[in-house]
């Protein structure tokens, strides 16, 4: 969380820059590349109609309109634990010294709603790990104790807050009900404005108020396949809910770092890896030695619990295979990407990869672009005798 604010900041203090490495009067340009960009579709923020939120359903949880209901409030933006931090002011960001308090592995800053009943101890809580983060968008996600909150598991609800749900972490109605699922008061929002970096914040206009959501423990468990992903995440990440190995190379899903693509390598498949990974990448005066080779087979590698999760939308088949190591990443074709299911198409984090792109008046030599979040790299792509030389050219921060 901590990291996250220092890296906005940082996005604020810094401009787009060059790293003056060209070759003087060089400028590596691209008639290929140049034709990518004037066929990119920038599609400008249009509101949904009031008649798409209205009808909003959710893929996996039922909510019912309720008479008697604490109304939608714009004005509160931080909940109570929050709000006492806020009131040390800009200390608790600039120092190490303030102990984050946890619940379970969760920081206490996250935490919506929580309540106790019996054995039983549940809160909802915010996790922008499965959400755009260039949108500041923030995941509802549930954990759940049965032993006093000696042990704790988490699950996904799917649910992003403001698109369209919004969850109301100030409702006073009982977290955790009878059967003990989790409910929590709701409403229906519609977006009015865009997300701006660094801002401000995006409108949003109450469409229907008045809404409890209830999110039961057998939905948010289910695994169908028991591959260890729930049939929420595999919805979100576009996997095969009824197959273990969506893509079928012997890897389950849960570990595959490119579940929905079998490795099919060809000779460019290692330079997108080298930029993904940023790693073998050379600096401009190396002469030699920091090739990345042609066909190299990269380490198996598998998912762990610090794995960054990632969505590339791609129809370069040397992109759609690779097999990275620093991020899982959920790669759709622009066609799957268009015709996905879901209701609300909430995306993963936006990684932005072009193909190679041939520089004009070259031979073997490419340029390719990489961008996440608000920042993005240029690098210089040449084949050599044993391998690809790779070089970053210019980098923006906006
Ligand atoms: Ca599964
Ligand atoms: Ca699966
Ligand atoms: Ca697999």
């Amino acid at each position: 969380m901590k990291q996250y604010f220092t890296l906005l900041l940082l996005a604020l203090l810094v401009p787009a820059f060059s790293f003056g490495q060209e070759k003087e009067g060089f400028k590596y340009t691209s008639k290929e590349e140049d034709a990518y960009y004037q066929n990119w579709h920038y599609k400008p923020f249009e509101p949904k109609s009031e008649e798409i939120i209205s009808g909003y359903y959710d893929d996996f949880f039922k909510f019912v309109e309720m008479d008697d209901y604490t109304p939608y409030n714009d004005t509160l933006s931080f909940t109570p634990y929050q709000d006492s931090i806020h009131r040390l002011g800009w200390e608790y960001w600039a120092s190490d010294s303030i102990v984050v308090q946890h619940v379970g592995k969760i920081d206490k800053y996250q935490i919506l709603k929580q309540e106790k009943k019996g054995n039983v101890e549940a809160f909802v809580y915010y996790s922008w790990e499965f959400e755009n983060r260039s949108f500041g968008e923030e995941g509802i996600w549930v954990a759940y104790s049965q032993d006093n909150g000696e042990t704790w598991s988490y699950y996904y609800t799917g649910i992003v807050q403001k698109q369209p749900l919004f969850v109301k972490w100030y409702s006073s109605y009982p977290l955790i009900n009878e059967q003990g699922d989790l409910q929590i008061e709701a409403c229906l929002l519609r977006q009015m404005s865009s997300f701006t970096h660094p801002g401000p914040k995006p409108s949003y206009q109450l469409v229907k108020d008045g809404l409890l959501l209830t999110l039961d423990l057998e939905t948010l468990r289910k695994d169908s396949d028991g591959d260890g992903l729930t049939d929420i995440v595999e919805a979100k990440f576009s996997t095969d809910p009824n197959d273990a190995d969506t893509d079928g190379d012997g890897v389950p899903d849960n570990l595959d770092m490119n579940p929905r693509f079998a490795p099919q390598r060809n000779a460019k498949t290692p330079v997108f890896e080298a930029i993904i990974n940023n790693e073998g990448l050379c600096r401009w005066w190396d002469e030699e030695g920091c090739e990345v080779p042609f066909f190299q087979t990269p380490e198996p590698h598998c998912f762990d619990d610090n794995t960054a999760t990632v969505l590339i939308v791609t129809d370069d088949s040397n992109l759609q295979c690779i097999q990275p190591k620093t991020y899982r990443v959920i790669v759709l074709t622009t066609e799957e990407y268009e015709n996905e299911p879901r209701c609300f198409k909430n995306d993963l984090n936006v990684m932005h990869i072009t193909p190679l792109f041939k520089v004009d008046g070259e031979d073997d030599t490419y340029v390719v672009s990489e961008s996440i979040g608000t920042g993005g790299t240029r690098y210089m792509v040449k084949k050599t005798p044993k391998g690809w030389k790779i070089v970053a050219i210019s980098s923006w921060i906006s």
